[in-house]
């Protein structure tokens, strides 16, 4: 068995637009109200996947949630003909497409049964949230129905659990036991902390993590006042690497002296607040990067390309280049459509280190795979969608028949009615 970190991204929804419905999130503010492009956020995404895959990794997909969702406001009990404006832009929301936020992980390597364990988020902090994780749940059942994995529904209210974007591990190779941070929010100022402790003891006790191999970390007041309502804003593991801003944890020696105890192979970049603040760390979404090992062993920062028009934090990863840490090398991806909602290339995927040959075939993907989505969005997703347009009829039946478009050339028509 050859456990290999596999990238599922979320395939940008034909509903993306921009509503500002998640207050704590600066860009999804700033946006609301702007006009958004669907078609080419969803090739952006698969540009990203081309590149991954480029890079030789192995890459999935998980795929656009029914919207607007009926059943949600059904159980509301009304209908999106009925609802509010507001309940509406709650119901239409492509926010599943950003899939760290689907799940929390762990390999088989860290765990009792030796199985690999998915835990759903509930994301019910977010009311435009809180009603993805019945769809993300099927979608994890077919893609993982291998008894290599247990999939878990999601932690109970009233405990908030946003997914993978809190949650990284160290290991030496991925294959050998790492160690687990899950890491809360208590306080953010006048924004609210999204992942709860609660939640976060949860999922390691659901995942039957070893106790002595796990840490829960919680994130620093200042960094989710910044605008950093996914500790994935401010920082990002991989391998033996863990790469964070200096201001991300509250308890920031705690943390490297626990770490460095646990894992004396672990290294540390860090990046110090003197050269980037957290306000260019969160503009610029620096450490929303996707830290990967490609297959001759270079550790690889993927980058959006926004982290060039920010001069410190150019000059920063200039730097770190040039010297002798343990990233190597810098590759950029522009997927603005979806950093204009707040989320940056580490959002969009859910990572899951697994044989890929445990993984139900239909939701890995190749050139000619992305060939083909690439068409369907092409033909199907709006080019635009102004915020004050998402209760027009037509825009509906648009939307519906594009991802039906897209589950029927994916044989995955079982999704339509979960
Ligand atoms: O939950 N944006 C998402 C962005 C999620 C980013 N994910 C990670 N950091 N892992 C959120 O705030 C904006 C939707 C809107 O306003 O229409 C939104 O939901």
């Amino acid at each position: 068995m050859t456990l290999r970190e596999i990238n599922f991204d979320g395939i940008v929804g034909p509903s993306h637009n921009y509503a500002g419905l998640s207050p704590g999130n600066l860009a999804a503010t700033r946006s609301a109200g702007a006009v958004s492009r669907p078609r080419a956020a969803a090739l952006q995404g698969i540009g990203k996947m081309r590149a991954n895959l480029r890079l030789g990794l192995v890459q999935g997909v998980l795929l656009p949630h029914a919207r607007p969702d009926r059943r949600w406001l059904g159980e509301l009990s009304t209908s999106y003909e009925d609802a509010s404006a507001h309940l509406r832009a709650q119901a239409l929301s492509a926010s599943a497409m950003w899939a760290a936020n689907a799940a929390t992980v762990s390999p088989a390597p860290d765990t009792a049964d030796g199985r690999c364990h998915l835990t759903v988020a509930n994301l019910l902090m977010m009311p435009h949230r809180s009603h993805e994780w019945s769809e993300t749940l099927a979608q994890l059942r077919l893609a993982f129905a291998d008894p290599a994995f247990v999939v878990h529904p999601p932690v109970p209210a009233p405990f908030g659990d946003e997914g993978a974007a809190n949650h990284m591990r160290l290991s030496v190779t991925h294959d050998a036991p790492g160690i687990e941070l899950f890491v809360y929010g208590e306080r953010g100022g006048s924004f609210p902390a999204r992942q709860h402790r609660e939640a976060s003891e949860a999922v390691a006790r659901a995942h039957r993590l070893d106790p002595a191999r796990i840490l829960f970390v919680q994130q620093s007041e200042a960094a989710i006042a910044a605008g950093a309502f996914h500790n994935d804003v401010v920082a990002v593991a991989n391998g033996p690497v863990l790469f964070a801003h200096e201001q991300a944890f509250e308890h920031r020696e705690r943390v490297h002296a626990d770490i460095c105890r646990i894992m004396p192979e672990a290294e540390i970049v860090e990046v110090p607040a003197d050269r980037v603040s957290l306000a260019d760390a969160v503009s610029s979404y620096l450490f929303n990067a996707q830290l990967v090992t490609v297959p001759d062993g270079t550790i690889t920062l993927i980058v959006p390309g926004e982290t060039r028009a920010h001069s410190s934090v150019w000059a920063w990863l200039s730097e770190m280049i040039a010297g002798n840490g343990p990233i190597r090398r810098i590759e950029m991806v522009d997927v603005r459509e979806s950093m204009a909602n707040g989320g940056g290339p580490a959002c969009l995927r859910l990572r899951v280190v697994a044989d890929p040959a445990t993984v139900d075939p239909r939701f890995l993907v190749d050139e000619a795979k992305l060939d083909r989505i690439a068409e369907v969005i092409a033909a199907y997703w709006p080019e635009t969608i102004d915020a004050d347009a998402i209760g027009d009829p037509a825009l509906i039946v648009r939307l519906e028949s594009a991802r039906a478009a897209l589950l029927g050339s994916l044989d995955l028509v079982e999704l339509t009615y979960r």
